[in-house]
């Protein structure tokens, strides 16, 4: 036989003991990895359904999942042939799903290839709604509406 025994001397320097917590350590990262997980990888995306304006409009967050503070939103707009729209006007606001919130204005920060870049500053955590309103070179109004949680 080749098989080492762990009892042979010399084989098992660490003692006992000390193996119950470091596993117990190991398991505590493995859960802890599981629970974040499902935040890591989750990319935030929400494309609201076509309104009758033609159009398609997606969200993406970034952080994945915003949490209080400043984050930002890229929206992306595409006209009813699916060709990125440029140079729309775009206005977001943020409000909370209960009332007494004052609602928080989203600043563009940049678009390009009908991408648009929006940073907000997230001030309380919960459920939002960020309401968008496009209008397009041709003056066409595009609006959605999109549910948002903060942590
Ligand atoms: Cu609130």
């Amino acid at each position: 036989m080749i098989s080492r025994s762990s009892s042979e001397p010399g084989a098992l320097r660490r003692p006992p003991t000390m193996r119950p917590p470091r596993r117990a350590i190991c398991f505590a990262a493995l859960l802890l990895s599981a629970a974040l997980l499902p935040a890591a990888c989750g990319r935030m995306q929400g494309s609201a359904p076509k309104a009758d304006d033609g159009c398609s409009v997606t969200m993406v967050s970034e952080p994945a999942q915003p949490s209080v503070g400043p984050g930002a939103l890229t929206f992306t707009l595409r006209d009813p042939a699916g060709a990125p729209v440029e140079d729309a006007e775009l206005k977001v606001i943020g409000n909370m799903s209960h009332a007494g919130m004052t609602p928080v204005e989203g600043v563009v920060q940049s678009s390009a290839g009908g991408a648009y870049r929006v940073s907000m500053n997230w001030t309380m955590s919960g459920d939002w709604f960020v309401d968008l309103s496009f209008r397009t070179p041709d003056g066409k109004e595009v609006t959605r509406r999109f549910p948002i949680r903060v942590q």
